[in-house]
C-alpha cells in the first residue's frame, strides 16, 4: 500500500507537469481526487486494516493528497496565466496602424439647388412647408380652381391612386393645406417631388421637383409679385440679371404671368444656355384667383395674394449646364461628385 501510494503520487506528478490547459489540469484533477481515483480507492479498502496500520496509512495518504492538490494549485494558476497571456497577444491592437478612409458623401444637385433657393426665399421672411406626396384629388385641382374638365385632370397625365387621390402633379396642395389652416399674413414657399405621366428624354422625368411660393395678405399687388421674384431672380443668379413678365394663362392665379430671366451666361447677347434669346424662363406666376382663396375662407374683400412656381430641375441644369435631366436621377457617383 505505501508503495502504492509513493506511485500514485509520482505518476500525478508527472500528470501534472504535462498539463498544458485549464482543461488538461481538470481532468487530471478528477482522475487522481475523484470517486473513482487511484487515491479513493485505497482510502476506502483501509476498513480492512487493523488500527495501527490504519492509521499510519491514513495519514500518508492525507500527505499524497495535500501533496496532489499542491500542485494541481500551482499547475490552474500556471496554465490560467497562460491563457491569459495567449488572449493577450491574440487581442493586441496595433494603435498606430492608419485607420480605415471614410468616403464623405456629398449634396446631391437637386438638394443643392433647393436649399439654396429656400435660402433666398428664407431671407426674405418666408418660411418652408411641406405636405404628403399622396393627395387628394381635391387639394390637387378642384382647389386650385381647375374646373372637371380641366385638361390637367386627365388620367393620362396625372398618376391615380383611387378615384379620389392621387400623386401630387405640383405642391401647389401643401399651399391648398396652408389657406385651409392658417390665417393671413402667410408667407411660405413648398419644395418638394412632384409626379406626371411623362415619358423620360432629355427635358421630363415622371417624377421631378418644385418649389412654390404663397404670400396673402392685405394689400398685396402685382409689384409685390414683381419685386419678390426679381430680388429672388438677383440672388440666385447675379446681381446684374434683369427679368420681364410676359402674360400666361393658369387656372389658380389671375392675372398670371411667366417670369424670364436676362441670360445669366451671355449677358443677353444670346448663347447656347438662352438658345440665342438672351432670356431664360424661369417660373410661373400671377395673382392668386379668388376661388382658391374662398376655399381657405380667406376674406377676398380684404386679403389678396400672389403666387409663383419653379421646376427645381430646369433650374440646376441652367446653373449647373447640365443637358440631360435624366442625368439628376441614375445616381452615377462620376456625376455626383462633380458637386461637392
Ligand atoms: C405656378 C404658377 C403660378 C401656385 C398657385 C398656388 C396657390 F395654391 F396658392 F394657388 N400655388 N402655386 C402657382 C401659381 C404655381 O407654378 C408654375
Amino acid at each position: 500500500m505505501h508503495n502504492q501510494l509513493e506511485k500514485i503520487l509520482n505518476e500525478a506528478n508527472e500528470q501534472i507537469q504535462k498539463a498544458v490547459t485549464v482543461l488538461d489540469a481538470e481532468e487530471i484533477r478528477v482522475r487522481l481526487l475523484g470517486k473513482k481515483g487511484a487515491l479513493t480507492e485505497i482510502l476506502r479498502s483501509m476498513g480492512k486494516l487493523g488500527p495501527e496500520e490504519r492509521k499510519e496509512l491514513g495519514l500518508k495518504a492525507n500527505n499524497v493528497r495535500n501533496e496532489i492538490e499542491t500542485m494541481l494549485e500551482e499547475k490552474f494558476a500556471q496554465v490560467k496565466n497562460a491563457a491569459r497571456e495567449a488572449k493577450f497577444i491574440m487581442e493586441k491592437i496595433d494603435v498606430t496602424e492608419p485607420g480605415v478612409e471614410m468616403t464623405l458623401g456629398v449634396k446631391h444637385p437637386i438638394t443643392l439647388t433647393i436649399d439654396e433657393i429656400s435660402r433666398v426665399f428664407m431671407s426674405m421672411g418666408f418660411s418652408i412647408s411641406d405636405g404628403p406626396e399622396v393627395e387628394t384629388v381635391f387639394n390637387n385641382f378642384d382647389a386650385l380652381n381647375a374646373g372637371p374638365n380641366h385638361p390637367a385632370r386627365d388620367y393620362s397625365d396625372t398618376f391615380y391612386i383611387t378615384e379620389n387621390t392621387l400623386l401630387r402633379t405640383q405642391t401647389s396642395p401643401v399651399q391648398v393645406r396652408t389657406l385651409m389652416s392658417t390665417e393671413p399674413p402667410i408667407m411660405v414657399i413648398s419644395p418638394g417631388r412632384c409626379f406626371r405621366c411623362d415619358t423620360p428624354d432629355a427635358t421630363h422625368s415622371p417624377m421631378f421637383h418644385q418649389v412654390e411660393g404663397l404670400v396673402v395678405d392685405e394689400g398685396i399687388t402685382m409689384a409685390d409679385l414683381k419685386g419678390t421674384l426679381d430680388s429672388f431672380a438677383k440672388q440666385l443668379f447675379g446681381p446684374q440679371v434683369k427679368t420681364k413678365f410676359r402674360p400666361h394663362h393658369f387656372p389658380f392665379t389671375e392675372p398670371s404671368a411667366e417670369m424670364d430671366v436676362s441670360c445669366f451666361k451671355c449677358g443677353g447677347k444670346g448663347c447656347r444656355v438662352c438658345k440665342g434669346s438672351g432670356w431664360i424662363e424661369i417660373l410661373g406666376c400671377g395673382m392668386v384667383h379668388p376661388n382658391v382663396l374662398k376655399v381657405g375662407e380667406v376674406d377676398t374683400e380684404r386679403f389678396t395674394g400672389f403666387a409663383f412656381g419653379m421646376g427645381v430641375e430646369r433650374i440646376a441644369m441652367l446653373k449647373y449646364g447640365v443637358d440631360d435631366i435624366r442625368l439628376f436621377y441614375e445616381n452615377d457617383m462620376r456625376f455626383i461628385n462633380q458637386f461637392k
